[in-house]
């Protein structure tokens, strides 16, 4: 599992030459550049399998869109060109998902040539599709891009389908159901899978159900630590975001905190009205802006906002927005402790700044403007779970 603390540790060596070479001069411009930098991260993700698996419309629900978006990719239609195509993500333009054609098809009659025509090294990761069996083919490629060291996933899909035929039987048990499905792709993909659990049965109709969420998250698993950190902070912004995401966003923002308190420290300081420790007041409340859209709380004013319970608004209305809510979380900040707990940056960007009161004090404000923003990004999904299956009852 990554912490707050490993996430620090992912621009240490940079920072630490950037230092070694140019001392601290412009190392606020620096820092700005490498917190701005996952937006240049690109990630590649193959989706193959063949037609009416459900491929086009994984690449609708995994970027947050409706099948009819301007932007989605189009659904239930047997695709006649054959070639790779590209989507990007609506939020991030790096982040894109591939609908590759199935081997044996006209022009990729063979392995070699799909590996040639799409270019299959340039994946960080694949996703193998099916909506009832896995294909000899499916199993062909499954072992090329395991011979190229790479990682992949097979994806059951359609399981909503399943789960609402069984249902009409008197001795319905959805867990049995699924522990079948998931056998039968077991001797189906045979030694390819490594353990049962490498299968995941997904609803692309319902990506808050079943095995979406953990597609997600294992997909995270296994991306480098750069593209693990872009695809982290691109999911989820638009309308779907679950726990497991949410705690992963947070421990990226954790990770960014040292971050922005060198640049605080480091750059022509803003002092806060009333505050003896001058903290750049701009770059700690652009932070917090940033916490917000990631962890899912809604804008006053949006129609996700008025969905919530007064108190809730409330609490909205009243997190960190300016410098006199910065100042008052200061009125806790406990100097000595704090200067200790951020001493293990000292390597990387030395005591002038590390050591300094501003750097403990934009650290020590994020660290408390992130931990309340978290809990009620808990409490805004948990509402909005909850108003859904209200919704169903209403059904
Ligand atoms: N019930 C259900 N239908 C799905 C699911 N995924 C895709 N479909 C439907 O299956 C058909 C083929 O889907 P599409 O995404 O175009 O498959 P592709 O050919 O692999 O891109 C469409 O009618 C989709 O609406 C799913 O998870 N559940
Ligand atoms: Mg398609």
């Amino acid at each position: 599992m990554d912490t707050g603390m490993e996430w620090e540790l992912i621009y240490a060596e940079e920072v630490q030459e950037y230092v070694s070479e140019n001392g601290l001069s412009n190392i606020e411009q620096f820092f700005k550049e490498k917190l701005e930098g996952w937006q240049d991260v690109e990630v590649n993700i193959g989706v193959t399998g063949d037609s009416g698996t459900g491929k086009s419309s994984f690449i609708n629900a995994i970027r947050e869109l409706d099948d009819d978006d301007e932007q989605a990719a189009k659904v239930g239609v047997t695709e006649t060109t054959m070639e790779p195509k590209c989507y990007d993500h609506p939020s991030n333009p790096k982040i894109k998902f591939y609908d590759l054609p199935g081997i044996g098809t006209p022009n990729f009659p063979d392995l070699d040539s799909y590996c040639r025509e799409t270019n299959l090294e340039q994946y960080h990761t694949f996703l193998i599709f099916t909506s009832t069996r896995f294909t000899k083919n499916d199993l062909i490629l499954a072992q090329k891009i395991r011979s190229l060291k790479k990682k992949f996933f097979f994806v059951r899909t359609k399981i909503d389908d399943n789960v609402r035929a069984e249902r009409r039987k008197k001795s319905f048990n959805e867990r049995a159901m699924l522990e079948k499905i998931r056998s039968d792709c077991a001797e189906n993909l045979s030694d390819l899978l490594e353990k049962r659990q490498d299968v995941f049965l997904i609803s692309n109709h319902d990506p808050s159900k079943w095995d979406f969420d953990r597609l997600t998250n294992a997909i995270l698993d296994v991306l480098p630590t750069r593209q693990k950190e872009a695809m982290s902070l691109t999911l989820g912004v638009l309308t779907t975001l679950s726990k497991d995401l949410l705690k992963r966003k947070v421990k990226v923002l954790q990770g960014r905190m040292w971050m922005i308190a060198g640049a605080s420290a480091a750059g022509a300081i803003v002092p806060i009205p009333g505050l003896s420790i001058a903290l750049d007041l701009g770059l700690i409340l652009n932070e917090v802006k940033f916490y917000k859209s990631q962890l899912g709380i809604p804008d006053e004013g949006s129609e996700r906002f008025q969905t919530l319970h007064a108190d809730t608004q409330d609490q909205i209305k009243r997190i960190c927005i300016d410098g006199v809510a910065i100042r008052s979380l200061m009125s806790t900040f406990a100097t000595e402790s704090a200067v200790e707990e951020v001493a293990r940056f000292i390597p990387f960007i030395g005591s002038v700044i590390a050591g300094s009161l501003s750097f403990a004090g934009t650290y020590y404000v994020l660290g408390q403007c992130l931990e309340k923003i978290e809990a009620l990004a808990i409490k805004v999904l948990e509402e909005a779970a909850q108003s859904s299956v209200d919704d169903l009852d209403i059904d």
